[in-house]
């Protein structure tokens, strides 16, 4: 069932009264109900299942745009920037994603709202509605905006959103001009349903340029656990030869405001105001590192996407998943809280060797509804690019034994 198309209204404003915020609001969408639930849960948990037993993986299909192919723009079905990231907020699904223009490199982000859980891979994408004059769906700051139209810049997620309450999401975009990353920014989303619409802000001081040595909390994974955010960064200096994931928290109401982030040292095993550096020192306050030659694929390729961190209510674990450096397979490791410690044993949970995984994510929301057997985590929502078009989002559920 295509739900009937609206007329879209929008409009994006870079608030005058403030100085401390940019938003934008969307609206005029339709209305598509996928209901998601989100367990709650104890900090200190006791995984189980964790031998990870996969019972099926099944494609559920590329990700359409359906108002692309009524108004015969197909060609803009396939130009959907990999990762695809994922956003539950409340009753309702979004994608973002990175939408790249043809001619040059300027790549506008993009907004697509699927329709229903139990066909994740059909969208209505907005900021397609009229490919002549592509629009940028997160506000961009005065300085962004004036840097030159033929400039390569970009904005994109590389993580999914964190859900902080049935109305609000957060999620942290990577920002880039000419190659260089300006580091990360924070989104909140703000979803009305009275009037099914969406703000979007961005608040001053998340975003910008980070100083060398800086980590971008919340770029890597982010979840909440009953009223805190955990924002994870990765570390891809060679200060100690080693790939290695930090972890900040904030109270989900107030993580917009960063002098109420704390980071965990895992050094001393506490929560400190004291902002850990890409420095020698800090490495003993990693959650997480992969040794030698290995890699996460976020920092080797501008489209490659963080990791996917979550609770899994069905395995009463906090889940980790990333790609293999070799991109052919997702990693599983499991924890009793979410700084860890988390188990090292590199378990794969899929190979897929067909697909381009650099941009792979993994998330339970789309299958945690009311109507799905089983709890939350028993199935998951893997979504690869095409090895034939990295601007194919594919969908694939897995299942656990
Ligand atoms: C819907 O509500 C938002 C937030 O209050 C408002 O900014 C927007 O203009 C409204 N949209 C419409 C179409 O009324
Ligand atoms: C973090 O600390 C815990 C507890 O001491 C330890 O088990 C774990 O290995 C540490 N993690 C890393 C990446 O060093
Ligand atoms: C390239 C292309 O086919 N563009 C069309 C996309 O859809 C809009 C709205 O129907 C048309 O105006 C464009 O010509």
């Amino acid at each position: 069932m295509i739900a009937s198309q609206t007329v879209l209204l929008f409009i994006i404003a870079v608030s005058e009264t403030s100085a401390e915020v940019l938003s934008g609001v969307w609206s005029g969408f339709a209305e598509y109900s996928t209901p998601h639930y989100f367990p709650t849960t104890r900090y200190r948990v006791t995984p189980q299942y964790t031998d990870f037993t996969v019972s099926s993986v099944t494609y559920w299909g590329k990700v359409n745009d359906f108002h692309a192919q009524s108004s015969d723009n197909s060609s803009w079905v396939n130009s959907r920037r990999a990762p695809l990231t994922f956003c539950a907020i409340g009753d309702n699904s979004f994608w973002f994603t990175g939408l790249q223009q043809s001619d040059d490199l300027t790549v506008p982000t993009s907004m697509a709202i699927s329709q229903s859980s139990t066909h994740p891979s059909y969208v209505s994408d907005y900021s397609a509605f009229d490919p002549s004059s592509l629009i940028y769906f997160i506000p961009q700051s005065p300085e962004e905006a004036a840097i030159e139209a033929n400039t390569a810049k970009l904005s994109m997620p590389r993580t999914n959103c964190a859900m902080i309450s049935a109305t609000r999401a957060v999620q942290f975009w990577d920002s880039w001009v000419d190659f260089a990353s300006r580091g990360s920014f924070l989104v909140q989303y703000d979803l009305k349903v009275s009037n099914n619409s969406l703000t979007v802000t961005r608040f001053k001081d998340l975003y910008g340029s980070v100083a060398e040595n800086q980590y971008s909390y919340g770029l890597f994974a982010s979840m909440k656990v009953n009223s805190v955010v955990y924002m994870y960064a990765l570390d891809t200096s060679e200060y100690g030869n080693s790939q290695d994931i930090f972890v900040a928290s904030a109270p989900a109401e107030k993580v917009v405001v960063k002098s109420t982030w704390r980071y965990w040292h895992n050094s001393t095993q506490s929560w400190s105001t004291e902002e850990p550096l890409a420095v020698k020192s800090h490495k003993l306050d990693a959650i997480y590192s992969l040794s030698g030659s290995d890699t996460f694929a976020m920092g080797e390729s501008l489209f490659s996407a963080g990791g996917s961190i979550f609770y899994s209510e069905y395995h009463s674990a906090y889940i980790m998943v990333y790609v293999s450096t070799d991109k052919t397979k997702y990693i599983i490791e499991y924890a009793p809280t979410p700084v860890g410690p988390w188990s090292t044993l590199k378990k794969v949970l899929y190979t897929d060797s067909k697909n381009s995984l650099a941009a792979a994510l993994v998330t339970p929301a789309m299958f945690s509804t009311p109507a799905a057997a089983g709890k939350s985590g028993k199935s998951l929502l893997m979504t690869p690019a095409s090895s034939n078009s990295e601007y194919d989002g594919l969908t694939y559920k897995l299942n656990f034994a």
